[in-house]
């Protein structure tokens, strides 16, 4: 077979990665998980989504995450969980390298004091612009923040995991990310935010950390 002419070889499309959580706690839903299946699939800003449940168990989800990440290749990846308690969509701004779980995960492990990532830094800020996001989702009416800890259980390991991957890693040096934190849902308890108002910030989020060129804040540079 002769090789077809370049003109004809389409590029794919580059990727985002979202993914969020499996219910843990007890909780039989997770607004993590049920927002980024919303958005499997769409194009934003000429990119295509991919989203992807993690199990809410420390190591396995961080397993999941590096076969993501080496399967897709993706430009962006944000990862998703819920925070309840809190009334707004929470753009963390910093991950540890500590695992300290206040309650077990759905493996029922609860490590105490143990690193992440041994020998890794100690923390690492997100490559997202977060005040460019902050400022498109408040534009537009969505509840947000910057949020100063993503806390030291599975969210704060998933978001430390990720980081240290994309610091790491060669062929991701170009690719941004972070983590979100969303709030309940209005069934789950108060605060709470509808799901269609989670799926609609994250989609803006998406568009404006494909989009944004430089950021405010400290955290858009400083880890790459
Ligand atoms: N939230 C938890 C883990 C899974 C999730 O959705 C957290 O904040 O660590």
């Amino acid at each position: 077979m002769s090789p077809r002419p370049r003109s004809a070889i389409t590029q794919p499309a580059r990727k985002v990665l979202l993914t969020g959580f499996d219910a843990f706690g007890g909780a039989s839903i997770n607004p993590s998980g049920l927002a980024v299946k919303a958005l499997h699939g769409r194009q934003i800003a000429g990119h295509r989504v991919v989203a992807a449940q993690l199990p809410t168990v420390f190591g396995e989800s961080l397993q999941a995450l590096r076969a993501l990440l080496a399967r897709h290749q993706p430009a962006l990846v944000i990862c998703v969980g819920q925070a309840g308690e809190r009334g707004a969509l929470s753009l963390e701004r910093v991950a540890i390298n500590v695992n300290d779980a206040p309650l077990a995960d759905n493996a029922d492990a609860q490590p105490v004091d143990t690193p992440v990532v041994p020998g890794a830094p100690v923390a690492y800020f997100s490559s997202l612009p977060i005040k460019a996001m902050l400022a498109t989702l408040q534009r537009e009416g969505i509840a947000a923040e910057v949020s100063q800890t993503a806390g030291t259980f599975v969210c704060n390991h998933v978001f430390f995991g990720l980081m240290h991957e994309l610091n790491q890693r060669q062929a991701l040096r170009h690719t941004r990310g972070g983590f979100v934190h969303v709030p309940w849902l209005p069934k789950q308890g108060t605060p709470s935010m509808a799901l269609d108002e989670v799926v609609r910030g994250l989609s803006l989020a998406v568009r404006c950390a494909l989009q944004a060129q430089q950021d405010a804040s400290l955290g858009a540079g400083a880890s790459h």
